[in-house]
């Protein structure tokens, strides 16, 4: 199964092996309690997931090590040969249910949007992204390979690439971002001020937590304790879905590591990407903190 190739379901590239399950995806029964956490990938999915799931268990790190994000926040889209698929195991969840995904907005379940189940998307700039998902299409060996860096860089401008292109992803959760169900953040904004970001959830789930818990959720969902932490730096994931070896999954976590990343060429190349795909939108994001 090592890098599969990508196939494409309503018209949208996905990992080969996600695209087996894809008519559960579209019929899943989202619920009314239901949390979203929508992202194109690499966009802080699980730094937004453990907060979550810190959130709803009041900071206590004994029940938020009952298992690893993955298995605490299931992920709706994945499925991999001879392992149950994520709806199946949403669908058997009794308690309150923290769903990760990464769809575009117009291929989100309809039921999400009959029901009204909250969700929280995170983006996060281009340059850095493009950076972390390439050393992710590296390691996460359901990804296509992704060649060299200087060939994923076209990739990730043109296609096809799992769950579409950047650009069309950010602008279209943007457009539905005043609707009450969504709440729209920044990867950015996180990492420059963690308890901000993480009180602007809390007024979205309509929760109350006292100071001293936040504060702590905060301490527990910095870089550094998320990638020490084996239920958030994903080491328990079986490796012949992520091999660590090649690059950690918690990586780097910050913002404006493409300047080591990126030629000067490869740099004005994005910018004139950016500058074409982002013409339309008064979406924009911060390279630099
Ligand atoms: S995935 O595979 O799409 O679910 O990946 P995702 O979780 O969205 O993104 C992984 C990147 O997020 C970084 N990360 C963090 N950054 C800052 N603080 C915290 N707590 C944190 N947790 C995860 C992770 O390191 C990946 O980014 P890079 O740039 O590769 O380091």
């Amino acid at each position: 199964m090592a890098h599969p190739p990508i196939k494409f379901v309503s018209g949208m590239p996905i990992l080969g092996p996600f695209a087996e399950n894809w008519e559960n995806v579209l019929r899943f029964q989202a619920r009314e309690d239901d949390v979203m956490i929508n992202t194109y990938p690499k966009s802080g999915t699980t730094w937004m997931s453990e907060i979550v799931d810190q959130l709803f268990n009041a900071g206590d790190t004994k029940k938020t090590d009952r298992g690893a994000i993955f298995e605490r926040v299931p992920f709706l889209e994945f499925a991999v040969p001879d392992m149950p698929s994520t709806t199946q195991t949403l669908d058997n969840m009794k308690n309150r249910r923290v769903i990760k995904s990464h769809l575009p907005v117009e291929l989100v379940p309809k039921s999400f949007w009959e029901k009204n189940s909250k969700i929280i998307y995170v983006a996060r700039n281009a340059k850095d992204l493009l950076v972390s998902y390439y050393h992710f299409h590296r390691m996460a060996i359901v990804h296509p390979d992704p060649g060299t860096f200087e060939e994923f860089i076209q990739t990730f401008m043109e296609g096809p690439i799992s769950f579409g292109l950047w650009s069309d992803h950010v602008k279209g959760w943007w457009k539905i971002r005043h609707q009450k169900n969504v709440l729209y953040l920044f990867y950015e904004d996180m990492l420059e001020d963690l308890k901000r970001e993480i009180g602007k959830v809390v007024k979205f789930l309509e929760m109350d937590l006292p100071d001293d818990i936040l504060e702590k959720i905060s301490q527990h969902t910095t870089f550094k304790a998320m990638k020490k932490n084996k239920m958030t730096n994903y080491v328990t994931c079986p490796t012949t879905v992520m091999d660590h070896t090649i690059s950690p999954f918690m990586r780097k976590g910050i913002c404006g590591d493409w300047k080591d990343q990126l030629t000067v060429a490869q740099n004005e190349l994005l910018d004139q990407y950016l500058k074409r795909e982002m013409s339309d939108t008064d979406l924009t994001f911060r390279y630099t903190l």
